[in-house]
This record gives C-alpha cells, structure tokens and sequence, in this order.
C-alpha cells in the first residue's frame, strides 16, 4: 500500500467513524516503516476536519462527531506510542499544557506532545477543561519552563488572556514562556494577549518551543 493509500484511506475512516478499519490502517502505517506524523496530519487529522466542517454545515450531527473523535483517538494513540518511543531521552525543559477551562477538544494537544516529547522536552499535560488558577498552581509545582494552553472554542480562548492576566496579576509573568495554540488562536492573537508564541500546528510547536528554551 503506498502512502498516497494509507493518507486518504485514513481520511475515509474517519468520515465513515469505522474504528476497526483506522486502527488496523495504523498497525499497517507502522508495519510498513511509514512516517506516524505524516499519517496522523495529512490522514487522519485532515479527515477530521472535514467532519467537523460537515457538522459546521449541519450535514452530519454530533453524535457521528463524536464517534469519528473516538476513531480518530483510537488510531493515533497507536501511532503516538510509536513518535514517542522515537525520542530522545534528554531533558530539555520543562513543558506544563492543558486544554483550557470549558473545552473539552484535546484530539490536537495530544499530538502537540508527542512531539515534544519526542524532542526530549518534558511534558506535564494537565488534560482538558483545566482552570488557569490550576494550570498556575502545577506550572509553579513543577518548575515549567513553558506554560502551554490549547483552545478549540472561539468562547473558550479568552481563557489564553486569562492565563497572561493572572501571571502578571501574581508577579509570575517572567517566571515562564507561554505559547499558544488551537484553530481559533493566530499569531496576532499571541501578539494581542502578549503570549510568547503561538503555533499553527505541532511541528510548529516544537519549533517554537525549542527556541522559547533557548531563551529561558
Ligand atoms: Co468540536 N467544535 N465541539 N468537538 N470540534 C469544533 C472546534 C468546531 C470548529 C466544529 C464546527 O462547528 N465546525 C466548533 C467550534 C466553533 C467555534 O467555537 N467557533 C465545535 C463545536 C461547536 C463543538 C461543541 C460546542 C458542539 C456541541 O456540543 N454542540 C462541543 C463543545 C464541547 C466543549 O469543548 N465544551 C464540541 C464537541 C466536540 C467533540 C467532543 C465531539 C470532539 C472533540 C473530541 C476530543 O477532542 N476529545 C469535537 C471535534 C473532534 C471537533 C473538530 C471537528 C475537530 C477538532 C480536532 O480534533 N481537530 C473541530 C473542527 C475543527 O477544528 N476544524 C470542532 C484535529 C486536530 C489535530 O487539530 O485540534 O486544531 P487541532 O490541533 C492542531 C493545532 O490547532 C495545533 O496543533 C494541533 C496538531 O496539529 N494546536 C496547538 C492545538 N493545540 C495547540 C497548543 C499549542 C500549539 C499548537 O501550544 C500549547
């Protein structure tokens, strides 16, 4: 099966919510030595997209959103094992992310810290629905270099300028970088909220985030 294959059949299933078919299509993706993030971001990542734009447009309802979620999860949790079993060992930071308060989309956080991961940078993922009073708390536990939130909500990205409200409310504002990121959030959205960075998608993050590091 070539890539060009495995890409759009990843996209299928996600349109048609068939589980067994995305699972196996990743064993294979692995089995045959293809790359995972390639596969998760031209397949299974796109595929969800155009679901979500079919639900935007009232063609499909959520509960089929969320059945293609669960397959989307279901595959790239196999490929995500892989990514991270590919990384360094190495400790170059200290990473603190979370899906902010009132969002429960964490299918694109996930795969942002595969990546990190992979780039021997330490992640504390907090989960989703997370208070930035909490995301504050765990930062400070565990000394973070970055403090990292992901919105998917355009309701729910206020909590990004939130999060920079509070840092500098608390004195803590130089004590972290902070990045971020989620479909509503742009670079002049960081600008605007004065964040550290924003990221279009998770290479982008990990770019960002190595040169926040070297800042640090
Ligand atoms: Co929701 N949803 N959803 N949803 N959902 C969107 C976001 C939406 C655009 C769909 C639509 O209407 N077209 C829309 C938001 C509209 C808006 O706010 N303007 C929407 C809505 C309305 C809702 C509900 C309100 C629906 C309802 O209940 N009526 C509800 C809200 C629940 C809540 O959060 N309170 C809801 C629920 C759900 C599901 C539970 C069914 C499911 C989420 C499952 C899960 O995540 N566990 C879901 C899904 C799957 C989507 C879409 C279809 C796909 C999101 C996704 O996983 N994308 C989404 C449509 C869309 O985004 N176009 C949609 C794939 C993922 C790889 O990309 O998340 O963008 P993404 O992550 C990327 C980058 O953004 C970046 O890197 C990632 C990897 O490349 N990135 C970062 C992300 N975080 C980062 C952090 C960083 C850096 C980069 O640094 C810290």
């Amino acid at each position: 099966m070539s890539i060009e294959d495995i890409i759009l059949e990843a996209r299928e299933t996600i349109l048609q919510c068939d589980q067994a078919r995305a699972v196996g299509l990743a064993e294979r993706t692995l089995a045959e030595g293809y790359d995972p993030v390639e596969v998760i971001s031209a397949g299974f990542s796109y595929g969800i997209r155009e679901m979500g734009e079919l639900f935007g447009r009232g063609e499909v309802f959520l509960p089929q959103l969320i059945m293609s979620s669960e397959v989307m999860k279901a595959a790239v949790k196999i490929l995500d094992a892989a990514i991270v079993q590919s990384g360094v060992a190495q400790y170059k930071g200290i990473f603190v992310i979370a899906t902010v308060e009132g969002d429960v989309h964490d299918i694109g956080k996930g795969i942002v810290i595969s990546l990190l991961k992979t780039q021997g940078i330490q992640v504390h993922d907090m989960g989703r629905d997370v208070s930035v009073v909490k995301i504050i708390e765990k930062a400070l536990e565990v000394k973070a270099d970055i403090i990292g939130t992901s919105a998917l909500l355009t309701t729910t990205l206020m909590s990004q300028k939130k999060l920079e409200d509070e840092l500098r409310k608390n004195g803590l504002r130089e004590q972290f970088k902070t990045m971020v990121g989620g479909a509503p959030a742009t670079q002049r959205w960081a600008d605007r909220i004065g964040a550290d960075a924003y990221a279009e998608d998770a290479a982008e993050a990990v770019t960002k985030a190595l040169l926040l590091l070297k800042r640090t």
